[in-house]
């Protein structure tokens, strides 16, 4: 008798589609059916919670089948795809987005009044998925929307974090830190692929086997496995994959005996150490065993995706496995230096596990995997002790070696020409190893400059208090002046990541610059074709036309259809109309719908009562000192003394009606950061309480600033602040959503401010401050004792003294503006220099807002300007410029 067949399509083992109606009325018997059979809730009840979690499963299944199938076509095309690895995805949440890219919206909302239940409602109950600190994290995930939506082939491979990023909590006190659990109610969207896990190893030895090869062996073994995101694009059936690793231990690593003999602690003790790797998002690295988890955090995230990306590689070889093949199927991104960890692993699984020769796995590896850096400061760029990597990763380090002795020969090679004379300390400041003797035959070719080698010359430029000034949480990192012979010997990520990397990206046209001329500039010397600019980008779904349906509306009537949505270029178009009454009119109704709903969201959750009619500035991002929101509040703070002393009607011939808004999280141990925060609301209690003032000033610090949040002000806004000292933000990308919203930006010339700017016109952009090439000079002016501050400034810094804002003790926090030495001392971030023409630029904005025509216009210009900024050109320039992938779509 024959055995009955799997129902397949085409007897290539997939299984025969099903079919899911769109319609209301289809999607609410969905809705029903997951309610009552995905048991998440029992006995059933269908109260707001479930409906939720009901509405994501049903969600889910357009999306699964969306995604099988490209997963599918992907498979049987196998076209060369991207693989974008980060330690960070800021998703945020998830329903809205799906049901907006899958062009059912409306649908759901009208299947779920059927059921009792508004869309609305219902997408307030997911949690943020907070899997990132910043803009880091978040233009990853900006860039998945953009990758599905292009139809480009492309995952994303991340870390599956139990706990996100904290909540904060603001007290009388300051910042306080709740731990986040995103999972707790169970994630509906993701699918857990327990069929899919690979083997991970720390520690152990290296011995050599019969055959020649490394072997790495013994050790700590641990499983990492495989959760998947469906991740949608914008009308378009392509779905692709982020795939999130959790980490455990395999069976037989539960120590049975231990546990019947009582010892339950021991018995559990691999699994708890296993599932240690994933429970925090970037677990603070000051002490060793912070450093260590850090380590294997970023180890597991890059063995694990290695070997998924080889096995899909061998798999869709079909049996003709052929190396040198490898780069034209495979372009692995590196978000920052987190990820370097996949040089040397891919390195190791060319050389040890498949047996490929040095030459042939650094050719292939050289060709796969490029760099994009976000920050430029040195403090910031991340070096990992070689003890603590020997220990635990010990061939992993004999391979970086290995690439640190290649890349010296290298260069030596390049330099035999014009001699060595004075040339050993480029070779230490590019190489990857940092305190570690040059090999013999190097410091026999040099010609030795004697008495200079006392010191390191990295270790010359960085001997102060290091505050990182990118979003990262690190923030004092002691470097101090030590002669050679005893400093530690360290892994410089970004020197291998530059070294490994065919392309290495800036974020913004400035900061590129910043990369090739400073921070690299050695590198750029001898390989200037590796590097390229890379402007970031928003998506227009999520930040604009999702999260702004209002003046999405308005922009598609105007323009008379809704490609702008995916031709951001389109929106040029409104400029012809800027000054239309009838756009114009359109435009502010727009603009107060999101500004009612906010200030009804401040009520809630500050008990604050803010004028919808004043003008709504903002300024939300990480707190750090680079970022300025000190300058922010003490501008606040001078505006607020200057109000007090003239009468009520000079005070309202001068000033406009203005609500200050603040929003963002410091990391738990920035000291200085968390100050500012208490700042800022101490100043809020004050001002906001005082009935002299009224409507015409208030201070607003928004608790716990997520992506959900954002979505909320970001459309409200009128104001933003892009203030940072110029040359250290990268690029920002908040500037970007701000802009497309409809709001003017005050700012400096710093990261993409400068490509904003032009993009929307000068006179619709607030300038002010020090040019990021002035300085250097300004900061030695001020070591040399020559910076006057200016009155206004001291006038702003003694009314804190004063008490004027309460007890706390700001002695420590305006010390940072004193003195003239020092890194986060001396006012290393120029608030004092760019006080006064801060404060002058706000005078402007106050004018400025009085002409409500004017004012309207130049709103109008900036989304007209904004198009640019989309992730998807972004993208598109990674496929073309770098990863050299073409789009596949689905049919
Ligand atoms: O990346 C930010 C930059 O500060 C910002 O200017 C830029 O727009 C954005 C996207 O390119 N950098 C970060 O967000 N950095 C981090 O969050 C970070 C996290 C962990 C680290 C280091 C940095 O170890």
């Amino acid at each position: 008798a024959s055995e009955p067949k799997p129902k397949t399509t085409d007897g290539n083992g997939y299984l025969q589609r099903s079919n899911l109606s769109n319609d209301a009325e289809s999607i609410a018997k969905n809705i029903i059916h997951h309610a009552e059979y995905s048991p998440f809730f029992s006995p059933l009840q269908f109260e707001l919670q479930a409906a939720y979690i009901a509405t994501a499963q049903s969600v889910r299944d357009t999306l699964i089948r969306n995604w099988n199938e490209t997963y599918r076509l992907f498979q049987d095309k196998n076209p060369k795809q991207a693989y974008y690895l980060s330690m960070e995805f800021l998703q945020g949440r998830a329903l809205l987005n799906a049901v907006g890219n899958l062009e059912l919206k409306d649908a759901y909302a009208e299947a779920l009044n059927n059921l009792g239940y508004t869309l609305e409602t219902v997408i307030e109950k997911e949690p943020d998925a907070a899997l990132g600190n910043g803009g880091l994290g978040r233009l990853a995930s900006c860039f998945l929307d953009s990758l599905a939506t292009l139809n480009l082939p492309a995952w994303g491979y991340g870390l599956r974090y139990r706990y996100g990023l904290f909540h904060q909590k603001i007290t009388k006190e300051g910042q306080e830190e709740v731990a986040e659990s995103w999972l707790e109610s169970g994630n509906p969207w993701e699918i857990p692929r327990l069929d899919i896990s690979y083997p991970i190893k720390f520690f152990g030895e290296v011995v050599e086997g019969s055959d020649g090869r490394k072997q790495w062996v013994n050790g700590e073994n641990i499983r990492a496995i495989a959760y998947d995101l469906p991740i949608p694009g914008y009308k378009t059936k392509n779905t692709i994959n982020l795939r999130l690793w959790s980490t455990s231990v395999p069976a037989e690593s539960f120590n049975l005996s231990a546990f019947n003999a009582g010892h339950h602690d021991e018995a559990n003790q691999a699994h708890a150490n296993a599932a240690k790797i994933c429970n925090v998002l970037y677990p603070g690295d000051d002490s060793k065993e912070g450093k260590i988890l850090r380590l294997k955090q970023q180890y597991t995230l890059c063995s694990a995706s290695l070997q998924d990306i080889i096995f899909h590689f061998k798999e869709r070889s079909k049996n003709k496995v052929n190396w040198s093949e490898f780069p034209n199927k495979v372009a692995i991104q590196m978000n920052d230096t987190h990820p370097t960890l996949s040089v040397p692993e891919l390195m190791r699984i060319l050389v040890d596990l498949e047996g490929l020769s040095w030459e042939e796995a650094w050719n292939i590896t050289q060709k796969t995997v490029a760099y994009t850096n976000h920050t430029v400061l040195p403090e910031a760029l991340e070096r990992w002790p070689l003890e603590i990597m020997k220990k635990l990763l010990p061939r992993h380090v004999e391979i970086i070696e290995k690439i640190d002795e290649q890349f010296l020969l290298s260069i030596v090679e390049l330099h035999k020409p014009t001699g060595f004379t004075n040339f050993e300390d480029t070779l230490k400041k590019m190489r990857i190893l940092e305190n570690v003797e040059l090999p013999p035959w190097v410091t026999s070719l040099l010609v030795s400059s004697s008495e200079s080698e006392e010191v390191s010359s990295s270790e010359q430029e960085i001997d102060e208090d290091a505050t990182s000034i990118d979003d990262s949480p690190k923030v004092t990192a002691k470097v101090t002046k030590k002669p050679v012979s005893t400093a530690p010997g360290m892994v410089r990520m970004a020197n291998l990541c530059v070294i490994a990397g065919h392309t290495v990206n800036g974020v913004a046209a400035i900061h590129s610059e910043i990369v090739k001329n400073e921070v690299f500039n050695d590198f750029y010397k001898i390989w200037p074709n590796k590097f390229q600019n890379k402007t970031n980008g928003v998506t227009p779904r999520r930040w604009l036309y999702f999260c702004n349906p209002e003046l999405s509306k308005v922009i598609t009537k105007w323009l008379g259809s809704e490609d702008w949505v995916l031709r951001t270029d389109d929106l040029t178009k409104l400029r012809q109309f800027a000054e239309n009454d009838e756009l114009q009119k359109e435009w502010r109704e727009a603009k107060r719908i999101r500004k009612l709903k906010l200030a009804a969201y401040i009520k809630e959750k500050t008990g604050y009562t803010i004028n919808p009619d004043a003008l709504f500035d903002i300024q939300v991002k990480r707190i750090h000192e680079y970022k300025r929101q000190f300058l922010n509040i003490l501008g606040i703070v001078y505006r607020y003394k200057k109000m007090k002393e003239m009468t009520p009607e000079e005070r309202r011939a001068k000033y406009t009606p203005r609500v200050c808004i603040f929003g963002g999280k410091a990391f738990a141990t920035y000291v200085q950061a968390k100050r500012i925060v208490r700042l800022i609301t101490d100043v809020g209690a004050v001002i906001n309480n005082d009935p002299e003032i009224g409507d015409l000033l208030k201070v607003i610090f928004v608790p716990d600033y997520n992506v959900s949040v954002a979505e909320i002000l970001i459309p409200a806004s009128e104001l933003s602040e892009h203030i940072s000292t110029a040359g250290m933000e990268a690029s920002g990308t908040s500037n970007m959503k701000f802009a497309m919203n409809g709001c003017v930006l005050i700012g400096t010339l710093d990261g993409a401010n400068v490509e904003i700017r032009e993009c929307v016109g000068e006179e619709n952009f607030f300038l002010f401050g020090a040019y990021a090439h002035e300085i250097a000079g300004l900061r030695q002016e001020r070591r040399e004792g020559k910076f006057k501050p200016d009155p206004r400034f001291e006038e702003a810094k003694a009314f804190i003294r004063s008490g004027a804002f309460g007890k706390y003790d700001y002695t420590e926090l305006l010390g940072s503006l004193e003195g003239n030495e020092g890194f986060g001392r001396g006012d290393y971030f120029l608030v004092g220099k760019d006080f006064p023409a801060y404060i002058e630029c706000q005078d402007l904005v106050d004018k400025a807002y009085k002409d409500v025509k004017a004012w309207t216009k130049m709103s109008i210009l900036n989304t007209a300007g904004s198009g640019m900024f989309s992730s998807d050109r972004t993208i598109l320039q990674y496929a073309n410029e770098i990863w050299s992938i073409s789009p596949l779509p689905v049919p």
